[in-house]
C-alpha cells in the first residue's frame, strides 16, 4: 500500500483564518481524498504555529497570558476548517507538550554534533514575517510584505550552521539518485532556489534572548528558541505524536512562495544535519490578490471563508478557489468573478445537466441498474491531480459535463420518450453512467455535492427533486 503523508503551513495562530489559508488547506484536502480514493494509506496534517514575538504580542493586545490566547483563536482554524469540509488527519499544534518535547530533543541532537554555536546577531527583524531581513529585502526601507519598518535588533543568539549544509543541500535538490534527494516544484521555484544557493547562504540565528513566548533553549534558559525552527519541526512531530512515525519522510509539503525559502533550503538542512531524511517534495503554490490588491486588513480587502461558504456553500467555495487559476502561478479573485463563475459552471453547467437528466429519467420512468462498485479514475485526470494541476483536473471534468450537455441536445431525449421509448431509455441510461463517472471525479473536490449525487443516481428509479446549484446575483 503506497503511503502519502501530505501537509499544509501551520498558520499563525493570531490571524484570523482568511481565503489565503483555505486556499493550501482545501488544495491538500482534494489531495488527501483523491490518494484516499485510491487506497494509499493517507495522512494529512494542517495545524497552527502559536510561539513568537507575533503570537505574543497580540496576547497581550488583548490581555490575556500568551498560551490561553492561543487556547482561546486556535479554534479558529478547527471551526473554518469544518465549514471547508477539510478531512485534515490530524491539527497539530505547537504548544502541544508533546511536540515542545521533540523540539527540545532535536535541538539538543544538533547541538552535541556542533553544528549550533553562539554568536552575536545585528540586523533588522520583522516581526510580521518573523525574520531578519537584509537591506536587499526592503522596499523604501519598508518590509514589502508587511509595508513597516524592521526593528534594529542586536544581540547573542545561537546560530544553526545552515552555510556548512549548502553543497549537500545542492547535490540533494539536483540528483534524484542522492539518498537526500528531494523535490522542489513548480520548476520555476526549483530554479530560484537553487540559484540563490549557488550564491551562498551564512548561518541562521535560531533562539531569541528578547522573545520569552516560546520553548526554552536547554541547556540556556535565558534564550527561546526561534518560532520558525519550533514551527517547521511541527510536520516531523506529528506522526510521531500519532504513533506513526514510519510517515515519515512527509511526501508532499504545499505552501505559497512566501515561504518557500524556509520549507526548501532550512527545513531540509536542519534535517540532514539530525540524520533524519528531507521531506520527499516540496511546492509552492503562487500567491493570489483579490481585485488586484494584496490581501491586507489596512485595504480591508479580507476575505474569510465563512463569507464564501455563506454565499456559494461549502462545495462551491472549494471548487471556486482551485477553478480560478493555475496552482503554481499568481492570480487574482474577485467576489464578482465568483459569482459569475459559480453561475456558469455550477449552476448552469454541472447543476443544470443534473436537473435535466433526473428530470427526464424520472417522465421515462427509467430504471437503471446500480452503480459499479469500484470506478477507474482516468488517467488524464489522474494525471493533472499527480501535477497537482487542479484547474486542469476540473476542466478536464467540465469537458465531460459539456459533452453530456452536447448528447442532450442532438439525441432530444424529451422527444425520444413519446417517439421511441426504448431509444429514449438507451440515451438516458448512458447519460447516467457518464454523470456517474463525473460525480466519481468531482468526489475529491465536491465531497458533499458528490455524495448526494451518487445517492441520487443510483437507481433503480431516479427523481428530479431540487436543484443543487441555484443561481445567485
Ligand atoms: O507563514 N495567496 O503562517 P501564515 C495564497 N506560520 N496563499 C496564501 C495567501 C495568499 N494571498 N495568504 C496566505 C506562516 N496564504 C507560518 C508557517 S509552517 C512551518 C509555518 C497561505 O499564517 C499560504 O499557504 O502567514 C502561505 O504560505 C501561508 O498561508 C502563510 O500562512
Amino acid at each position: 500500500m503506497k503511503k502519502i503523508y501530505i501537509t499544509t503551513p501551520i498558520y499563525y495562530v493570531n490571524d484570523i483564518p482568511h481565503v489565503g489559508h483555505a486556499y493550501t488547506t482545501v488544495a491538500a484536502d482534494v489531495l488527501a481524498r483523491f490518494h484516499r480514493i485510491l487506497g494509499d494509506n493517507t495522512f494529512f496534517v494542517t495545524g497552527t504555529d502559536e510561539h513568537g514575538a507575533k503570537v505574543a504580542e497580540s496576547a497581550k493586545k488583548r490581555g490575556l497570558k500568551p498560551k490561553a490566547f492561543c487556547d482561546e483563536v486556535a479554534p479558529n482554524f478547527v471551526e473554518a476548517w469544518k465549514k471547508l469540509n477539510i478531512s485534515y488527519d490530524y491539527f497539530i499544534r505547537t504548544t502541544d507538550p508533546e511536540h515542545e518535547k521533540i523540539v527540545t530533543d532535536f535541538l539538543i541532537t544538533l547541538y552535541e554534533k556542533g553544528d549550533i554555536y553562539k554568536g552575536k546577531y545585528e540586523g533588522l527583524y520583522c516581526v510580521g514575517c518573523e525574520k531578519f531581513l537584509t537591506e536587499v529585502d526592503l522596499v523604501d526601507g519598508l518590509c514589502p510584505f508587511h509595508r513597516k519598518e524592521p526593528t534594529k535588533q542586536s544581540e547573542e543568539n545561537y546560530f544553526f550552521r545552515l552555510s556548512n549544509y549548502i553543497e549537500t543541500l545542492i547535490k540533494a535538490i539536483s540528483d534524484p539518485k542522492d539518498p537526500n534527494h528531494y523535490k522542489i516544484r513548480p520548476d520555476s521555484r526549483f530554479n530560484e532556489v537553487l540559484s540563490k544557493l549557488r550564491l551562498g547562504v551564512g548561518d541562521i540565528s535560531i533562539s531569541r534572548a528578547e522573545v520569552t513566548w516560546g520553548i526554552p533553549i536547554p541547556w540556556d534558559e535565558s534564550q527561546t528558541i526561534y518560532v520558525w525552527f519550533d514551527a517547521l519541526l511541527n510536520y516531523y512531530s506529528a506522526p510521531i505524536i500519532n504513533h506513526r512515525p514510519d510517515l515519515w519522510p512527509a511526501d508532499l509539503q504545499l505552501m505559497a512562495k512566501d515561504i518557500l525559502w524556509f520549507h526548501a533550503v532550512i527545513w531540509p538542512a536542519m534535517l540532514i544535519a539530525a540524520g533524519i531524511r528531507p521531506p520527499k517534495e516540496v511546492f509552492a503554490h503562487g500567491f493570489f490578490t483579490i481585485e488586484g490588491e494584496k490581501m491586507s486588513k489596512t485595504i480591508g480587502n479580507v476575505i474569510l471563508p465563512e463569507q464564501l461558504v455563506e454565499k456559494f456553500g461549502t462545495d462551491g467555495t472549494r471548487y471556486l478557489l482551485l477553478s480560478e487559476f493555475p496552482f503554481g502561478s499568481d492570480g487574482d479573485i474577485s467576489i464578482d468573478r465568483f459569482i459569475k463563475r459559480y453561475n456558469s459552471d455550477l449552476a448552469n453547467g454541472l447543476g443544470n445537466l443534473i436537473q435535466r437528466v433526473a428530470a427526464l429519467a424520472e417522465k421515462a420512468n427509467l430504471t437503471v441498474p446500480a452503480p459499479a462498485e469500484n470506478p477507474i479514475l482516468d488517467l488524464p485526470y489522474r494525471v493533472a491531480l499527480d501535477e497537482l494541476s487542479f484547474s486542469e483536473a476540473l476542466a478536464y471534468i467540465w469537458k465531460k459535463i459539456s459533452d453530456a450537455d452536447k448528447k442532450i441536445e442532438e439525441s432530444k431525449p424529451w422527444e425520444l420518450i413519446k417517439k421511441d421509448p426504448e431509444k429514449a431509455d438507451a440515451v438516458l441510461d448512458n447519460l447516467i453512467r457518464q454523470i456517474r463517472e463525473i460525480v466519481e471525479l468531482l468526489l475529491p473536490f465536491m465531497p458533499e455535492t458528490a455524495e448526494k449525487l451518487q445517492e441520487k443516481f443510483r437507481g433503480p428509479k431516479i427523481k428530479a427533486g431540487v436543484p443543487l446549484f441555484p443561481r445567485i446575483s
